[in-house]
């Protein structure tokens, strides 16, 4: 039945007049929809790295290492949520925590049964009522405040050089880049090399990056920019997050969900799926690449995209500093065959199909 509800769903997001119109986001739900049942097994068995080789990871930075706290931010929002977590949220908490040992403590020392053969019969105290009762209230406000700020920069951002649209599937994750010709990316976890279910695939190596959140497509955005992130799934409730951005964000079917970063340094960063999507949950890690402007231009023509102002037929690679020796993969080529869609056709066409989906499987 869920299968039959999927081919349906798919039926008609390609036959509504609306998807004839945009041959490129047609595409990506067929795609999708083949991918799925395969998606344990990378998206382009035994090719070479496709990531941009010359940004390999520095340890300690965009992963975990051991260290307790939050990772070291490097967006805006980041260095702001973990300054009024790191100086605030818990110098407060570790104050309360404390004082009200400390209470504990005092009361049963000093009350307990041994010194007070009879015991106090008092019940009313007027300045202690009220000092316990606008005390607290007095410390929810003052978290209340810089919580609330921080939520408004969260949710005002300002205008977007580039969009992303992350959309999270049953067991990876697909990037597609509207601001630039609509090409599309797909992020598979790189396996260890003595996986046995390796395949002709591509193993890990630790330029990659850690295991379990090694990729073999990262994500590529401009360092300093501000970028858009548009998040939705096609099948399950994914959440995309990344610690070091101060990013995380439910990719929900049938809905799209916005967030926004600008990084502050070149590097790779790492996140996972938080949100228990299945089986393979654990397995569709996000790898995010910071690059300079010149090298996500230069990135962008070796995925056979355009950037904003450029003509579609710019010659790939023209600067040969391409930070990108592979060709387009199969799922980046094939948007380039469409005839220039519109930049914001995707969101707008993907609706349909995933809404009747989401319904078939219910
Ligand atoms: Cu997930």
């Amino acid at each position: 039945m869920k299968f039959l509800g999927w081919a349906i769903a798919l039926a008609a997001a390609g036959l509504t007049p609306v998807a004839a119109q945009a041959p490129t986001a047609a595409a990506p739900p067929a795609v999708e929809a083949s991918a799925a049942p395969t998606a344990a097994t990378p998206a382009t068995p035994g090719a070479p790295a496709v990531v941009a080789e010359d940004v390999t990871p520095t340890p300690g930075i965009g992963m975990p290492d051991g260290r307790m706290g939050v990772q070291d931010q490097v967006t805006t929002i980041g260095h702001e949520a973990q300054a009024f977590h790191d100086n605030w949220l818990l110098p407060l908490c570790a104050i309360i925590s404390v004082f009200v040992l400390g209470l504990l403590a005092y009361a049963m020392v000093k009350f307990r049964r041994g010194a007070n053969p009879i015991p106090s019969r008092t019940s009313h105290n007027i300045m202690l009522e009220v000092a316990w009762t606008l005390v607290p209230v007095l410390i929810l406000v003052a978290i209340a405040v810089p919580s609330i700020r921080l939520l408004s920069h969260q949710y005002s951002p300002p205008k977007a050089d580039l969009t992303v649209k992350v959309i999270g599937n049953q067991w990876y994750w697909t990037y597609q880049y509207p601001d630039n010709g609509g090409f599309e990316l797909v992020s598979n976890m790189l396996k260890e090399c003595d996986d046995p279910t390796l395949g002709n695939a591509r193993c890990r190596t630790d330029d990659d990056g850690p295991p379990l959140l090694a990729v073999d497509e990262r994500m590529v955005i401009p360092v300093g920019a501000v970028v858009k992130f548009i998040i939705t799934s096609t099948d399950v409730i994914h959440a995309f997050a990344i610690p070091a951005f101060w990013t995380k964000l439910d990719a929900n079917p049938g809905k799209l969900n916005e967030t926004w970063v600008k990084v502050e340094r070149e590097g790779v960063y790492f996140g996972q799926c938080s949100e228990l999507c299945g089986a393979r949950h654990g397995y569709m890690p996000i790898a995010v690449e910071v690059v300079s402007p010149a090298k996500y231009a230069a990135w962008v023509a070796s995925k056979g995209g355009t950037m904003p102002g450029t003509q579609p037929a710019a010659a790939p690679d023209s600067t040969g500093s391409s930070p990108v020796t592979e060709p387009a993969t199969p799922a980046a080529a094939a948007p380039q065959t469409a005839a220039g869609p519109p930049a914001e056709a995707a969101p707008a066409i993907q609706q349909p199909a995933i809404n009747q989906a989401a319904t078939a499987q219910n």
